[in-house]
């Protein structure tokens, strides 16, 4: 379960439906080009806080079928809704996939014995293994190392998901949970978090710009570390401009450009402006 994993983006038609052949067209463009290790379904990269429970199995199962065994698959089954979290955790297990994740619980304040509940009530439903999603600019949730140790007691909950800028903390779990799988979830902070030792990544940016998420993470492991630091600093020129244009807008047309039918985002999300469009364009042909 090691190595680099892209925050699956799904295909929406205009009207917000799931695009199947796009969504199909999406996952062979991450195996076959962006050649990642595995893909992260039904994170907030497929937007999944805007869609049903119906349409999240839906995604599980088409994404199942088109990867087969070829790279490994998380599901992320999350939410504040403890009962919809247990079912989709029986439904991504019994289609086969390799590993949960499950968002902290947000919006209310949770105690931590609350969290603690959660994690153990979704993952002592099933006979599957969870990785915490940890990412609290969005959710608010901050824990401690030795919170983290107290989940990390359930031997089923194996890692975690670390979308934070807390290089301290990330440090300090590391040194603390050596035999835990840890993932950078900052693809722009990717190579420091790689030199701090961690065993993957899952990304958003992936969709697109996997080749160069893999170098950078190689490179660091091999200690190159001004080699690394060079394509770093490119993926961050890129990441800067796609995240001024609007971040999963700009990553679709970017696919569109690739020749994927990468769709829309859902509503809320709101559609680019032709000259945004235009922008996104424009990154497409800067940076490959
Ligand atoms: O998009 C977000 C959250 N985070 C993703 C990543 O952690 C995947 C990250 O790649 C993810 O959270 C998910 O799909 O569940 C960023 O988009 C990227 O580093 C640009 O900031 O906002």
């Amino acid at each position: 379960m090691k190595g680099l994993f892209t925050a699956l983006m799904v295909s929406y038609d205009e009207e917000g439906n799931i695009n199947e052949k796009g969504l199909r067209e999406i996952i062979r463009y991450n195996i076959d080009v962006n050649r990642v290790d595995g893909l992260y379904v039904n994170g907030s990269t497929g937007e999944n806080f805007m869609i049903s429970t119906e349409e999240k199995k839906e995604i599980f199962r088409i994404t199942k079928d088109e990867v087969k065994d070829r790279v490994k698959l998380i599901a992320q089954v999350g939410s504040v809704n403890l009962k919809e979290a247990i079912e989709l955790a029986k439904y991504a297990t019994d289609l086969g996939y390799d590993a949960l994740s499950a968002v902290t619980p947000f919006y209310y304040k949770f105690d931590f014995e609350e969290i603690k509940h959660y994690y153990n009530s979704i993952i002592n439903a099933v006979n599957n293994k969870m990785i915490i999603y940890s990412i609290p600019f969005l959710t608010g949730v901050n824990m401690s190392v030795t919170q983290f140790e107290e989940l990390f007691e359930n031997e089923k909950i194996i890692g975690v998901k670390f979308t934070a800028g807390d290089f301290y903390l990330l440090e300090r779990m590391r040194r603390a949970f050596p035999d835990k799988l840890i993932y950078a979830g900052f693809d722009e902070m990717l190579l420091s978090a790689a030199v701090l030792g961690v065993d993957g990544a899952i990304g958003s940016t992936f969709n697109v710009n996997g080749e160069r998420a893999r170098q950078i993470f190689e490179l660091a492991q091999q200690g190159k570390i001004a080699e690394a630091r060079e394509i770093q600093h490119v993926t961050n020129d890129l990441i800067t401009d796609v995240l001024d244009n609007g971040l999963y807008q700009t990553l679709k047309e970017i696919l569109k450009e690739k020749g994927v039918d990468a769709g829309y985002c859902r509503q809320p999300m709101k559609k680019l402006s032709d000259e945004k469009i235009g922008i996104a364009k424009s990154i497409a042909r800067k940076y490959w």
